[in-house]
């Protein structure tokens, strides 16, 4: 398998469909849009950044909720030769002035819903934008912007692609770390061809009779591969959600007009469908396989989900970084409370403290190695270095592999959390918390629910003579950080476990919280 000395991979998904015109690529809650308006559509939008003044390889920030103006906004952007960078919609103005700047984004693509977050982000950051680009403005247009179908419709398409290489900057993810700020992790026009041929269309076994549904949001390197590279890979139907995830609002879409056959979500979404009251019953539905990656999969959850709807989820680990799955069960070969064997294409290595391969049956680090690793973090060589070791990626995770080469997740390596498979610093909450005037100290953990996934707990320490509740304390923290950070369970203590030297012992808090 190998890619052209010239490949733009927008072009690449647009005429692989060009036969498929009049067929609906995504359906979103406003409509359809067929494959022929995707890629004009892109090509518009290509045509009205270059206008604009954006000019190739410079970045522009895309953060918008996930409707058909997303596709749109991302390939027309790779069509340019325009690099967008994908950010989360949850996080705050902080968080975006921070990557506005990292990113020096000549340009922005935002939902009206999120333009004035934009707007005091850009503000904060001094970055000056030459394209903004508003997707259903909630009201009044922000000074400069224009309207995301005016700056379409103002365009003729672009007639030709930027003659990339495979090795060009294509787009950037941001990943978080447990100190520091996110980084901007670089990806090229022949990552996402890699994932859709090594693991998209092998192991998912995806065809154009699918409609994919992902909870997990385009701008996720997991939901960036499940509603966009994979679907349209192989000339399937995808259907978006802007809101978030709820049981609710899946089993709308499950049940709906548009009934999908795959569905791509995490073990804390599935377990929270399981306890629903409205859970759908088996007929009601259409799925014939669901993928789970964030966080490992309880068997038993996976087991309970196969019994009510017969369907198997395939589990699977990837990483922003490696861009999609390199670790994953099989349809029909799946071994519950496992991660399953190495997708072919990618190499494992599980290395011990002395950086040498540990024994089947011993716990180790992660490392990978695979043609779709992202170049770099963005202007962070020294990231840089910890994490891409001479070809081999650092995942920050620990696992063992048994006799059969099945892999079990066995925790993180580093003080990252994983919750409802977003990673989440402690330390970025517990510093959130000691702003509270109330707080003396905090220390966070991850804490199993009854289902065996992770969330986060905060023991906290009062100042003497204060008073602050755990309700104040966790909507303290939702006003600062984006808000799936605040802590979950909250315990107030007179001290914290420390070492000799002052350091907090929180394998001690873990040990308390074990059942
Ligand atoms: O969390 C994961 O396992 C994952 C899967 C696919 C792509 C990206 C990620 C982080």
């Amino acid at each position: 398998m190998s890619l052209p000395a010239q490949f733009n991979f927008a072009e690449h998904l647009f005429a692989l469909n060009r036969g498929r015109a009049q067929k609906a690529a995504y359906v979103d809650d406003r409509g359809t849009l067929s494959y022929g308006q995707l890629e004009e559509r892109a090509r518009r939008l290509a045509a009205a950044l270059l206008a604009a003044g954006v000019k190739r390889e410079d970045r522009v920030l895309l953060l918008m909720l996930d409707t058909g103006d997303w596709p749109v906004s991302f390939l027309g952007s790779l069509y340019a030769g325009v690099v967008p960078v994908a950010v989360n919609t949850l996080l705050t103005a902080d968080d975006y002035a921070y990557m506005l700047a990292n990113s020096e984004a000549k340009g922005a693509l935002v939902s009206g819903a999120l333009a004035e977050t934009l707007v005091r982000a850009q503000r904060k950051s001094g970055q000056a934008l030459q394209a903004l680009f508003v997707s259903q403005p909630a009201g009044e247009l922000p000074e400069g912007a224009q309207e995301f179908e005016a700056a379409l419709a103002a365009q003729p398409p672009l007639a030709e692609p930027a003659p990339t290489a495979p090795t060009d900057h294509a787009f950037w993810l941001y990943s978080s770390g447990s100190t520091g700020k996110p980084k901007g992790t670089v990806h090229t026009h022949g990552n996402p061809w890699w994932t859709a041929e090594l693991y998209g269309k092998p192991v998912l076994g995806l065809t154009e009779n699918d409609v994919c549904f992902s909870a997990a949001k385009l701008y996720f390197a997991y939901g960036l591969g499940n509603a966009l590279t994979f679907p349209l890979s192989v000339g399937a139907t995808v259907l978006l959600m802007a809101e978030r995830p709820t049981p609710d609002a899946t089993f709308k879409r499950w049940t709906g007009e548009h009934k999908p056959t795959v569905f791509f979500g995490a073990p804390t979404g599935f377990a929270g469908m399981l306890a629903s009251p409205n859970l759908p019953a088996r007929e009601a539905v259409s799925l014939r396989m669901c993928s789970s990656a964030g966080e490992a999969l309880p068997g038993e959850l996976a087991q309970r989900f196969k019994q009510h709807f017969g369907c198997e989820i395939i589990d699977g680990i990837g990483s922003t970084e490696m861009l999609h799955i390199f670790i994953s069960n099989r349809p029909g070969d799946i071994r519950y409370g496992t991660t399953g064997r190495p997708v072919e294409g990618y190499e494992i290595e599980l290395r011990g403290e002395d950086g040498r391969p540990v024994p089947v049956g011993e716990v180790g680090d992660l490392y990978i190695k695979g043609p779709s690793t992202a170049v770099m973090y963005w202007n962070n060589p020294e990231k840089s270095a910890e994490t891409f070791r001479e070809g081999w990626t650092k995942s920050g995770d620990k696992y063992s592999r048994d006799a059969d080469g099945y892999y079990t997740y066995a925790g993180r390596s580093d003080d990252m959390l994983k919750v409802s498979g977003i990673y989440v610093s402690p330390f970025e909450v517990e510093a959130t918390l000691m702003q509270h005037p109330a707080v003396l100290e905090a220390a966070v953990i991850g804490k199993e629910d009854a289902d065996g996934l992770t969330k986060t707990k905060a023991f906290v320490v009062r100042k003497a003579g204060q008073q602050v509740t755990d309700e104040e304390l966790k909507a303290f923290v939702k006003e600062r950080l984006a808000p799936y950070k605040y802590p979950r369970f909250i315990e107030f203590v007179d001290e914290l476990p420390k070492t000799a030297t002052g350091k907090i012992q929180r394998f001690r808090l873990r040990e308390r919280e074990m059942p």
